[in-house]
């Protein structure tokens, strides 16, 4: 698939780019910036976006827009991979939309949808590449390649990488009866299940086994006392 790259210096955030595009009905476009003023990650929580961290976001319209979550495992599974293969760093998925490395926040993904006559989905992307140091708020929380590696790390490779990866997933296993394979692979990598975990809810935490990820991508877990629950999309803390 054709898909048209944009860079940017500054901006607010790749995802509110995107939707600018989406608004003039444009679609299949990267946006990158160097930095973002207002990057955000999901329920409008702050994203750290200094320079030395890969920032994007991909505009897509897709023919049937299925369980976005499936992006967003697929982006996922893309950014382990490319990680793996340039950097040889072997990274942990953490339900529902986060790329770590001993427990250490890499990578978060928002994924997005614009519903209407046309339906559009943004996936963005923010990887901790070569910032070598964080904010207080979430120096305990985050890390990045190059403090990972003790060394600067090369961004464009790792976006490219990351691109084809997703492009592969996205085209050939985005849809009908395929996505089960994007479930498998992201599972391959993850390592919420078998743990125990406590889940933050609107409502209460509520604590138990992770037993699985269902076909709808929901947290299945099994508490104390055997009672089956299925976690939409929360946020979970997973004990070590
Ligand atoms: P999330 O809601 O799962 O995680 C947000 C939480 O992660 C924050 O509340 C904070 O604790 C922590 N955090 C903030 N910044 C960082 C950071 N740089 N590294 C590690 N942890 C951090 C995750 O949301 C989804 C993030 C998507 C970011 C991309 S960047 C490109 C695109 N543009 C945009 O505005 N967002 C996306």
């Amino acid at each position: 698939m054709h898909f048209k790259t944009y860079h940017f210096k500054s901006l607010t955030s790749t995802q509110d780019k995107a939707k600018g595009f989406a608004r003039e009905g444009l679609s299949n476009i990267v946006v990158i910036s160097d930095i973002q003023t207002k990057g955000r990650g999901r329920f409008k929580r702050k994203w750290y976006s200094s320079k030395g961290g890969l920032w994007m976001s991909i505009l897509l319209m897709p023919k049937d827009v299925q369980n976005l979550q499936y992006l967003t495992f697929a982006a996922a599974v893309s950014v382990a991979k490319s990680i793996k293969k340039s950097e040889k760093i072997a990274t942990k998925l953490k339900w529902p939309n986060d790329v770590h490395y001993n427990g250490k926040k890499l990578c978060g993904i928002l994924t997005e949808g614009i519903f209407g006559k046309k339906n559009y989905v943004i996936i963005g992307i923010g990887l901790n590449a070569n910032q070598n140091k964080f904010p207080d708020k979430i120096k305990n929380i985050a890390t990045s390649l190059r403090i990972i590696k003790n060394k600067i790390v090369d961004i464009g490779k790792l976006k490219e990488n990351i691109l084809r990866e997703f492009f592969i997933l996205y085209n050939e296993f985005y849809g009908k009866n395929k996505s089960k394979y994007i479930l498998k692979l992201w599972k391959q990598s993850c390592d919420t299940l078998g743990k125990n975990v406590k889940v933050i809810a609107i409502n209460g935490i509520l604590e138990g086994e992770a037993v699985d990820v269902d076909e709808s991508c929901n947290l299945v877990l099994k508490t104390k006392n055997n009672k089956i629950l299925k976690i939409i999309e929360g946020d979970i803390k997973v004990r070590y």
